[in-house]
């Protein structure tokens, strides 16, 4: 085969691209793991392995002035909207050097110079400050639009509901992406939701909602594509439920004994970065140019992991500062 039966919709380019952005996030997160296992890190974390494709598509299509809303699980996101990775790393570390200077951590990155308003460990909280966000820029008469990630678990969440509803009056541009990864923290989809899916949930609020394989990079693409530009063009929201699963159950400590037998091991064996790896090289790109992509992000990795560890941490000067307005104390 050839790279010309790459499907001419997607071509070449976008896909090195999304595994471009796939890499830096797998190689992060197995980063992140190991020095937390290793005790050299504390920090709570949520890992989003498994989970790269969606981010790394929407991230190929998104500008630099658009904007993201994330969660607690949101290295994907973060990587994917382009969040300098020192910054980031320090973030990550508590560091002052970091997007919050060290006073957000893990599950607050933000970083409004790339796009990356907001990181929220609300369940749900993500979607009434991104239909503000798409509001504001509504209002500003900007064609930005707003990306909002959240959990298949936030779909059963007051504010979701709310957003959705405002968005679909308002004809707001934002796209409403959720990471359906079957469950929310230990309890399964079908436990904890009234409907078979959560793209239906849509058509109550007035605007289309769209089931797709989410780690599928092609699928993810075209879907992806069309919401984004529906809400560039004014037409109003999308709600796009991304089919997924995550490699690293809920949270470090998860022993993952409330899954389906078998269903963990499946997941992992269609990892969607090795699919597409695979893909690409049965495509015509040859092994050693996704070799080269993985071996520079392995070297831009580690000199963040090292510029974060040499970073000092905040000053405790810094404990009252950036709380509230400066003019208003
Ligand atoms: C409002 C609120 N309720 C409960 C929690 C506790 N909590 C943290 S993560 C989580 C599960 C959310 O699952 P989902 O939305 O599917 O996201 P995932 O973790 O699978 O990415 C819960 C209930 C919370 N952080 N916020
Ligand atoms: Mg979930």
């Amino acid at each position: 085969m050839s790279d010309t039966d790459i499907p001419a919709e997607i071509g070449r380019e976008t896909l090195l691209s999304i595994f471009g952005k796939a890499t830096r996030i797998k190689l992060c997160d197995e980063k992140f793991r190991s020095l937390v296992l290793a005790g050299q890190v504390s920090a709570q974390y949520y890992s989003p392995r498994g989970q790269e494709i969606i981010p790394a598509a929407l991230g190929t299509l998104l500008r630099p002035d658009d904007q993201v809303v994330t969660t607690y699980r949101g290295l994907h996101d973060q990587l994917a909207k382009g969040v300098p990775l020192r910054e980031l790393w320090a973030e990550y570390f508590g560091k002052a050097t970091g997007t919050c200077k060290g006073k957000g951590g893990p599950m607050h990155i933000t970083h409004p110079a790339s796009g990356l308003m907001v990181t929220t460990g609300i369940v749900g909280g993500g979607l009434p400050i991104a239909a503000g966000l798409a509001l504001a820029a509504q209002l500003r008469g900007t064609d930005q639009v707003t990306v909002v990630n959240f959990g298949d678990g936030a779909g059963n969440i007051g504010a979701f509901h709310e957003a959705c509803n405002l968005a679909g009056l308002w004809r707001l541009p934002v796209v409403f992406c959720c990471q359906n990864n079957r469950y929310a923290e230990h309890t399964a989809y079908a436990d904890g939701t009234s409907v078979a899916r959560i793209a239906d949930r849509a058509a109550a609020y007035g605007f289309p909602g769209v089931r797709v394989d989410g780690n599928d990079p092609i699928a993810m693409y075209g879907a992806a594509r069309e919401a984004i530009e529906r809400a560039r063009s004014g037409a109003g929201p999308t709600l796009l439920e991304a089919m997924t699963f995550r490699f690293y159950g809920h949270q470090m400590s998860d022993q993952n004994e409330y899954m389906q037998p078998g269903e963990l091991a499946a997941a992992r064996a269609a990892d969607p970065v090795i699919r597409l790896r695979e893909y690409l090289i049965e495509h015509g790109v040859p092994e050693d140019e996704l070799a080269g992509i993985e071996s520079t992000e392995k070297a831009l990795i580690a000199d963040a992991v090292q510029f974060a560890a040499a970073s000092p941490s905040p000053d405790l000067s810094e404990l009252t500062t950036d709380v509230y307005q400066e003019a208003l104390i």
